[in-house]
């Protein structure tokens, strides 16, 4: 077990249905640390690095068309295995087959609106806070 860094997102959708408190709250309850927290409107050139490892797939223009539809909160927390725990309580990517009791369960039913993003290694961590952090 060891201390970890990770960037969080409440995506445009998240933010359209007031699920911000309700997000933050949980990562709170569970013990992670808030440690940096903007709300930004992204340009396409930010959600085209974020999202570089998708280019080309069938989803891509309408992530992208998605994610620069409205603000989101992006935010950096820490804590103890602060990635796996935050992607567990977040649940699989399709709200449809994430499990009750992860946010994406208890309020997502479509892919393309699963409501927040997660960094999904170290290496991601690294990339995703120096890009929504610069
Ligand atoms: P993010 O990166 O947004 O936290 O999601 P995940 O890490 O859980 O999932 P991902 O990278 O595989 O997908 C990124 C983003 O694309 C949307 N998506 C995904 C979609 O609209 N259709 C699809 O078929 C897939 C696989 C949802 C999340």
């Amino acid at each position: 077990m060891a201390h970890e860094d990770t960037f969080i997102m409440v995506k445009p959708d998240g933010v359209r249905r007031r699920l911000v408190g309700e997000v933050i709250s949980r990562f709170e309850a569970k013990g992670l640390d808030l440690c940096r927290l903007e709300m930004v409107l992204p340009d396409s050139a930010i959600a085209a690095a974020h999202y570089a490892e998708h280019e080309g797939k069938p989803f891509y223009d309408g992530l992208i068309d998605f994610i620069t539809s409205g603000p989101v909160v992006a935010m950096h927390w820490s804590g103890e295995s602060a990635i796996t725990v935050a992607r567990a309580m977040m649940g699989v990517t399709d709200p449809a087959l994430a499990r009750p009791g992860t946010i994406r369960g208890d309020f997502g039913l479509q892919v393309g609106e699963n409501i927040v993003h997660g960094s999904d290694s170290p290496e991601s961590a690294d990339r995703e806070l120096a890009l929504w952090f610069p």
